[in-house]
This record gives C-alpha cells, structure tokens and sequence, in this order.
C-alpha cells in the first residue's frame, strides 16, 4: 500500500483530559506512551501521566496520520514546542469537570497558538452529560477570540467520537490549503 502524505496532528489540553486515551481508541498499532506515576495530584487523581509524549498513528485514505500527544502538565511545557514542529493541526481536549477548563483553554490556545491561529483545530470537550448544553459557552468563548473552530462534546474512550474529530481536522485542513 502506497502513502502520499505525511500528517501530523498533536493533542493537546490538561492533564486528565484523554490525550492518551483518545490516541490509544484510534491508533492502528499500539500506541507508544511515556506513562510515569502521578506525583502532581493536585493536577489530577490519576494514577499514571504522560512524562514526555504519546505517539500512535492510523491510516485514513491512503494518507498515515501521525498522532502525537502532549504531557499536559504545565511543568512539562519546554516539551510542548518539540512536539509542535512539523505539526498541521491539533485536537484540543478539554475535561469539562475540571475547577476551570476556560482557564484551560487559555493556557493551552496561548502555548499552541501558532497551530490554532494558522492552521486548522478541533475542540473536544470531555465528561459532559453529552445534551449540548453545554456547549454555548465554549462557541461564545471562541467567538470572543474571532475563533470558529469545530466543538464537539466527545467521550475519549469511545473510537467514533476520536475518529470524527479526527476527519473533520482533517478536512478543514485540506480547505485551508
Ligand atoms: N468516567 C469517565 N472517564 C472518562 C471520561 N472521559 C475520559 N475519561 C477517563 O479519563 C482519563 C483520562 O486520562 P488520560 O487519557 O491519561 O489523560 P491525559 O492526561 O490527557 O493523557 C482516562 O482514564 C479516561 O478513561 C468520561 O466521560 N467519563
Ligand atoms: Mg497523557
């Protein structure tokens, strides 16, 4: 089988939000993780968190998409740029039940944002009761940035909601070129 493209695309967002989980419910092999025990409980109460990267990738239309994941941890941030090269657009997830996640979106669009202003990106939103509810305050909060990117509210675990956000970046990002 024959691949054409290369693309990258990089998930990012807080810690406990499903960046390693959203690419392990996709990756056609098994994904590479950097998982290492939780000291930062004040972050999450997970047992385990990625230390350095996730890495899976998936074949969609002939094309290999490259998946790579971020350690959301602000400590961690001199990581971020290193993964960010190359990249052609990110899946930004969002745990809605965290303290802040607005707070958390600042954060992350800041560090990416030559990726969320110049190239195509998705927003996951995470542990909603999935009516859309809540999903007007996120669209505002973009809007007030000049922002209109694609939201969805997803559940990380489950491979369809992934793969959507995945082939809507997808797609947006081949109009963009
Ligand atoms: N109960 C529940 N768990 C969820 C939901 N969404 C994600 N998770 C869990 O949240 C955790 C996310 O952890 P992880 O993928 O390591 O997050 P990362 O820090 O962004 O890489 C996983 O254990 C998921 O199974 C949800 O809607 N409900
Ligand atoms: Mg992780």
């Amino acid at each position: 089988m024959s691949s054409t493209t290369l693309h990258k695309i990089l998930f990012i967002g807080p810690m406990g939000a499903g960046k390693t989980t959203a690419i392990s419910a996709i990756s056609d092999t098994p994904p590479i993780t950097t998982e290492a025990e939780n000291s930062d409980e004040a972050q999450s109460v997970k047992a385990t968190t990625t230390v350095a990267l996730d890495y899976g990738s998936i074949e969609l239309a002939n094309d290999v998409i490259h998946l790579y994941g971020i350690p959301g941890q602000p400590r961690f941030r001199f990581m971020w740029p290193i993964l960010a090269r190359g990249a052609v657009g990110c899946i930004v997830l969002i745990d809605e039940s965290r303290e802040n996640p607005m707070e958390d979106l600042d954060v992350y669009l800041e560090a990416f944002d030559d990726l969320v202003t110049k190239q195509a990106f998705v927003v996951g939103i995470g542990r909603t009761d999935k009516s859309g509810a809540t999903l007007d305050k996120y669209t505002t909060y973009f809007a007030n940035k000049d922002m209109f990117p694609p939201i969805f509210e997803v559940d990380v675990r489950e491979r369809n909601d992934v793969l959507m956000m995945l082939e809507i970046l997808l797609i947006n990002q081949e109009m963009q070129q």
